[in-house]
């Protein structure tokens, strides 16, 4: 099945009951037992629900994976993976990330213990500069948010297999429309579901994706005993956002492309980072990875003035000045103040989240209109 096929019917079935063609919101927290133990398969709605098991199935059949667990949010799937590991072992991670992860790692889990290096992965050979007997996992997001790095999956992969470590790749920019993980040697794919799966700004989902029995056992293991799943309403929205991910995200790349076009020409724009550009460091590892470039961008005005950033976002009128991302509305949002504000300055500064960097989530709205919006907003 191919890609656009496997988004409206991957994994997906009518539903055994009454032959319901989009699968029912099963709103319920248990399930009747005929005698203890003797039941359908459904005991208890934090363990499974057929709602969520559906979402679990497509997620797993469009990231070409074995086995799918949904959760409440994606740090909830992040806290899950970290949860694989105990006191004493060491993670690698990329140095420009979604700021809650880097909060999440440093402030809950490096307090039990696990130990994190934040590298640099442009150039990969850094990645084996940390590796000792400690290391268990490479995280690796990519594109980056928000400065749109590029990592080669499947370089990391070799040195992750090479030295029997996990390897775990958040895909939330890419979608499996873009970038399949899996294919290119990775263990487990790592989505933030409240951005292009959900695609529609109206739930908070986390997702993962792995290809290893003992590793997904353990995983679903987890997500029962701590219990931070997704619930069946949610699960039924994703479910839905997934049918339409392809077109969503066709159109999110062609507006991408053309406003990332608009930008890097306009006389005040310093820079615009988009994987898309020819000069983009690691376009050629982009191109190789990735069937398009996405709706993702981040840009710098002239001047690194943080007051001018601030009038610029608010002069916006179709952007909604907003954190996350992935929704069929475009969106604008300030990294250093926002979604990175848990990065200290410093650390935010030398991977250049600057106070006058913005990052845009193009929408498919009609691209002249967005153009306008841009423009409008730069002029005053
Ligand atoms: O917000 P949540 O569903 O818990 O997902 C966290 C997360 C993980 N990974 C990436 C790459 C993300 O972008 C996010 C969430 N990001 C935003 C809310 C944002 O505006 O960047």
């Amino acid at each position: 099945m191919k890609f656009n096929t496997k988004t409206i019917h991957g994994g997906q079935k009518p539903d055994k009951a009454y032959g319901a063609v989009m699968m029912p919101i099963y709103q319920t927290s248990t399930y009747a037992q005929r005698s203890p133990g003797d039941h359908k398969g459904y005991e208890y709605s934090r363990t499974h629900n057929p709602t969520r098991t559906a979402l679990e199935n497509a997620l797993a059949s469009i990231e070409n994976g074995n086995y799918g667990l949904a959760f409440a949010s994606g740090l909830a799937a992040i806290d899950a993976v970290l949860k694989l590991f105990k006191s004493g072992d060491e993670v690698i991670s990329t140095n420009d990330l979604y700021g809650g992860t880097y909060r999440l790692f440093t402030k809950v889990f490096e307090d039990f213990g696990i130990k994190f290096h934040f590298v640099g992965m442009n150039d990969i050979t850094n990645v084996e500069a940390y590796i000792n007997q400690n290391t268990k996992l490479i995280w690796v997001e990519t594109p980056t948010n928000p400065m749109m790095n590029i990592v080669d999956i499947k370089a990391v992969a070799h040195i992750a297999k090479q030295n029997k470590l996990l390897l775990a790749v958040d895909n939330t920019f890419a979608t499996p429309y873009l970038q399949q993980p899996l294919a290119l040697g990775a263990d487990i794919v790592m989505h933030s579901a409240t951005k292009y799966i959900g695609g529609h700004s109206d739930l908070v989902m986390g997702g993962l994706v792995v290809n290893d029995k003992e590793l997904a056992d353990k995983l679903y293991f987890i997500q029962n005993a701590s219990g931070a799943i997704s619930s069946p309403m949610d699960s039924f929205l994703a479910l839905r956002g997934i049918k339409t991910l392809h077109v969503r995200m066709q159109r999110h790349c062609e507006n991408g492309k053309a406003v990332a076009e608009y930008l890097k020409t306009h006389p005040k724009v310093e820079k615009v980072y988009w994987p898309g550009f020819e000069d983009h460091p690691n376009h050629l590892i982009a191109k190789t990875q990735m069937n398009d470039f996405g709706g993702m961008l981040s840009f710098v005005t002239k001047g690194d003035n943080y007051e001018q950033t601030v009038k610029i976002i608010e002069n916006l009128k179709i952007f909604t000045l907003a954190e996350s991302l992935g929704g069929v509305e475009s969106l604008a949002g300030h990294p250093a103040s926002m979604t990175h504000a848990s990065i200290p300055k410093e650390e935010r500064k030398k991977i250049g989240i600057v106070d006058s960097l913005i990052r845009l989530s193009i929408g498919i709205e009609d691209v002249d209109d967005l153009i306008a919006d841009l423009e409008q907003a730069l002029g005053k």
